[in-house]
């Protein structure tokens, strides 16, 4: 079987959406920032049951709503976590961020880092997976630790 699907990206500006793309896309991880204005990409994926998914990938400009990031190798970085501390704040628990999956009946909570390749492949299969009738979801199913603040 063969199905296409649309996949927009979305998050804070700065989050790293751009860069989970185009690790995932290219195998590149892109060190400066360039603010998105809009950017589609295609994905071809074959998942383990002979399914093939097309992924039409929308990379969005960042939107200040969204509270969680995707940088999970800041997690263990000593001068973001002293820096957050400065500013007051500390990294999302899990609790908080499985809280928040829940929620929104999210399919599946990852935590990704663009920079390190970590879990940057599960994200879009979890995509490709997805049901798309929103009553057939499963409960949200978490993978790893959780999304460092930035
Ligand atoms: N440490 C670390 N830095 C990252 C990671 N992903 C992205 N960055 C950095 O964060 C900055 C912003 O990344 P982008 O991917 O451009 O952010 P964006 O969410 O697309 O931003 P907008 O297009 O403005 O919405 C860049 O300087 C990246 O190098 C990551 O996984 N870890
Ligand atoms: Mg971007």
């Amino acid at each position: 079987m063969s199905v296409d699907k649309k996949l927009i990206l979305v998050g804070d500006e700065y989050s790293g959406k751009t860069c989970l793309l185009t690790m995932f896309t290219q195998g590149k991880f892109l060190e400066d920032y360039i603010p998105t204005v809009c950017d589609t990409n295609v994905a071809t994926m074959e998942l383990d049951n002979g399914n093939i998914v097309k992924l039409l990938l929308w990379d969005t400009s960042g939107q200040g709503d969204y509270d969680l990031g995707t940088k999970d190798d800041l997690r263990s970085d000593l001068s973001e976590l002293e820096l957050l501390q400065k500013k007051g704040y500390a990294p999302v628990t899990t609790a908080e961020a499985e809280a928040v999956a829940k929620k929104i009946k999210a399919v599946a909570y990852i935590e990704c880092s663009a920079k390190t390749k970590f879990n940057v492949s599960d994200v879009f299969e979890a995509a490709a997976r997805a049901p798309l009738d929103r009553k057939s979801r499963l409960a949200p199913k978490v993978i790893q630790e959780p999304i460092c603040l930035r």
